[in-house]
C-alpha cells in the first residue's frame, strides 16, 4: 500500500459511514491498532483486504467464534464502502495523516518498537510523537467506552495502545479491562531510557489483568512498575490505586485445527510436491516467513546460507533457500533501506553462488495467500526462524503443525518467545554468525530419529496450548476475581551450546 493510499486528508470518514455501533453495546470489545482488514485503493477502485501479521491470525480465530465487536484503525482515512470479516463487528477509528506519521510511524514504530525490541535499532524520543500517541490512544479508549455494554469485558491489545487502560477506566469503571503485550517488555536498564515512563506504566496500570507472551516479560513489567509507580505487591499481583491488578504469561500460539486441516487437503499436499518440482527437485528445501522487519534476522541468516555454499556444505541446486519477506511498514524509511539490503544480500548470493535456472535463495517480496504458506511448510525440510527478538513467533508454531509426519526440522533464535515452548528445535543465538551456520549444519545432518523425536516433541507443546488456549485463558482470567496463578512455562530451555 503507497503512502497516498494510506493516509489522506479526513475526506469522507467513517463518521459519514452507517456503521452499526452504539445501537447493541457489546459483552466483549478488542480494541488493536489494526483491524482485521485494511482499505487500498488502485486504478480500479478501493478493497478490503486482510491485514497481514501475528495478531490478526490470532484474533479472527478467536472472535469469529464470540461474535464480538473489533475496534481498530482501518489503515487509511478514506473509504467507501463497510467492512465486513467472518462474522465480527467492525469499528473503524480514524487517525489523520499527521497522526500516522507521528503515532503510528513515529511513536509506535520509530520509538516502542525498537526500544522494546532491545534496542536493535536507536529508538527516537519526540515530543511531539508523544502527544500524538496520547492523543490517538484518548480517541481509541473514547470509542471503547461508547461500544461495550454495562459491566462488559474490553481486551486492549498491543504496544500501539498502552495508554488505553488508564484512559478508559476513567470513562467506564464499570468495565473489566485487560491488556496484552504482543511483542517483549524490555529490561528496566533499556525501558528507563523512555522519557514518559512512567506514564507508560500507569497506562498499563489502568487495567485489571496484563498479559504478557513470556514469564521474563511479565517480571520485568512488575518489577519496573513497582520501581517507577505507587505499585505493590509481587511479580503476579499487584496493588495500585486501591485496586488489585494480576500480571501473567499467556504465550499466544496458532489454530491448529486449521492448520492440521489444511496439511491433511489433497490440494495443498499437492501444491506442496508441485512446489519441489518448481524449485527443481532439489534434496534440501529451506524455508524462510517473515514481515519484512529488521528484527527478524533475515539478512543475518542470508550471511550464514552463503557462506555454507560458499564452503561447499551446501551445493547450488541441490539445496535451495525459499525467503518469503512479506510487505511491512513500507512508508518507514528504515524499513525501506532493511529491504534494500535484504535484496542487495540476495543478490550478492544469487550472482556469485547461482547457477543458470538455479539460484541458490528464492527470494518472494509479497503477501502470500495462507494455503500457500502451508504449502511451503510442507514443502520445506528445514525453517529457519532467526528473530534478534521477537515476542512470541507464529511461523515457528505453524511450520510445527504442519509436520504431523514428523519430518522438518526447526532452527530457532533463542530470543524468540517461541523458544520458551518449542524445545525441540535447533536453538541458536542469531548475532553469533559462526554458532547459526554450526546449528544449520546440525539441523541438516540431523540422523532421522533424532529429527522426528525433536518435532513431535514440539508438536505436543503446540498441540497442548492452542489460540483458543490462549484467548481462553486470558478471557477467563479477566473474568473471574481470585488471583491466578501465572502461567507455568518451562523456561529452562536449552541455550545455544
Ligand atoms: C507479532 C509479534 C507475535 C506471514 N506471511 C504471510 C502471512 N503471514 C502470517 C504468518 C503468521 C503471521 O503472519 C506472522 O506472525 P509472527 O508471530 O511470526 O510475527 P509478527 O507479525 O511480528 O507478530 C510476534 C505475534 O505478534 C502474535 O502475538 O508472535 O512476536 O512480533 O501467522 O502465517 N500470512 C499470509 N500471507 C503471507 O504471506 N496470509
Amino acid at each position: 500500500m503507497t503512502q497516498s493510499h494510506t493516509v489522506q486528508d479526513h475526506v469522507g470518514s467513517s463518521a459519514d459511514l452507517d456503521f452499526e455501533t452504539n445501537d447493541a453495546r457489546q459483552e466483549v470489545v478488542v480494541i488493536a491498532n489494526r483491524l482485521p482488514l485494511r482499505y487500498s485503493t488502485s486504478d480500479v477502485g478501493g478493497e478490503w483486504t486482510p491485514s497481514p501479521g501475528g495478531l490478526v491470525s490470532a484474533l479472527t480465530a478467536v472472535l469469529s467464534e464470540s461474535n464480538g465487536l473489533w475496534i481498530g484503525w482501518p489503515g487509511a482515512t478514506e473509504y467507501d464502502s463497510e467492512p465486513t470479516y467472518d462474522g465480527i463487528r467492525l469499528q473503524p477509528v480514524d487517525i489523520t495523516a499527521e497522526e500516522y506519521e507521528e503515532y503510528y510511524l513515529g511513536f509506535s514504530n520509530a520509538t516502542l518498537w525498537p526500544l522494546y525490541h532491545d534496542a536493535i535499532r536507536y529508538p527516537e524520543f519526540h515530543r511531539s510523537w508523544w502527544h500524538a500517541y496520547q492523543a490517538v490512544n484518548e480517541r481509541f479508549a473514547k470509542v471503547a467506552a461508547d461500544s461495550v455494554a454495562p459491566g462488559g469485558i474490553v481486551w486492549v491489545h498491543d504496544y500501539q495502545l498502552q495508554l488505553v487502560p488508564r484512559m478508559l477506566r476513567r470513562l467506564r469503571p464499570d468495565v473489566r479491562i485487560g491488556f496484552f503485550l504482543h511483542i517483549p517488555f524490555p529490561a528496566a536498564e533499556l525501558f528507563m531510557q523512555m522519557p514518559w515512563r512512567k506514564e507508560i506504566l500507569e497506562g498499563l496500570l489502568g487495567a485489571d489483568l496484563i498479559g504478557f507472551q513470556v514469564h521474563t516479560a511479565a517480571v520485568n513489567f512488575s518489577r519496573i512498575a513497582r520501581r517507577l509507580t505507587s505499585a505493590k505487591g509481587n511479580a503476579a499481583v499487584l496493588e495500585y490505586d486501591d485496586r488489585e491488578i494480576r500480571v501473567g504469561a499467556f504465550p499466544i500460539s496458532v489454530d491448529s485445527a486449521q492448520i492440521s486441516a489444511k496439511v491433511d487437503d489433497p490440494a495443498i499436499r499437492e501444491r506442496a510436491s508441485a512446489i519441489r518440482s518448481e524449485l527443481g527437485d532439489p534434496e534440501l528445501v529451506m524455508l524462510g516467513v517473515d514481515r519484512l522487519d529488521y528484527t527478524k534476522g533475515i539478512r543475518q541468516r542470508i550471511r550464514a546460507l552463503s557462506e555454507l555454499y560458499s564452503e561447499g556444505f551446501l551445493i547450488p541446486g541441490r539445496d535451495v533457500m525459499v525467503q518469503i519477506a512479506v510487505p511491512s511498514r513500507e512508508s518507514d524509511a528504515h524499513y525501506d533501506v532493511a529491504r534494500r539490503n535484504i535484496e542487495q544480500s540476495v543478490g550478492e548470493t544469487n550472482g556469485d553462488l547461482g547457477l543458470v535456472g538455479k539460484p541458490v535463495i528464492h527470494y518472494i517480496h509479497q503477501n502470500l495467500p495462507f494455503d500457500e504458506l502451508v504449502a511451503l511448510y510442507l514443502a520445506a525440510d528445514v525453517m529457519l526462524v532467526t528473530p534478534f527478538r521477537d515476542g512470541m513467533n507464529l511461523v515457528a508454531k505453524e511450520y510445527v503443525m504442519a509436520h504431523s509426519d514428523m519430518t522438518g526440522r526447526l532452527v530457532l533464535s533463542e530470543f524468540a518467545g517461541a523458544a520458551m515452548e518449542l524445545t525441540g528445535a535447533f536453538m541458536v543465538n542469531p548475532h553469533d554468525l559462526d554458532g547459526l551456520k554450526d546449528v544449520i549444519r546440525a539441523a541438516v545432518s540431523a540422523p532421522e530419529n533424532t529429527a522426528r523425536a525433536r518435532m513431535a516433541r514440539m508438536r505436543r507443546s503446540v498441540l497442548g496450548r492452542t489460540v483458543y488456549d490462549w484467548a481462553d485463558s486470558f478471557l477467563g482470567a479477566l473474568r473471574t476475581d481470585p488471583v491466578i496463578a501465572p502461567l507455568t512455562v518451562d523456561e529452562s530451555r536449552p541455550l545455544t551450546p
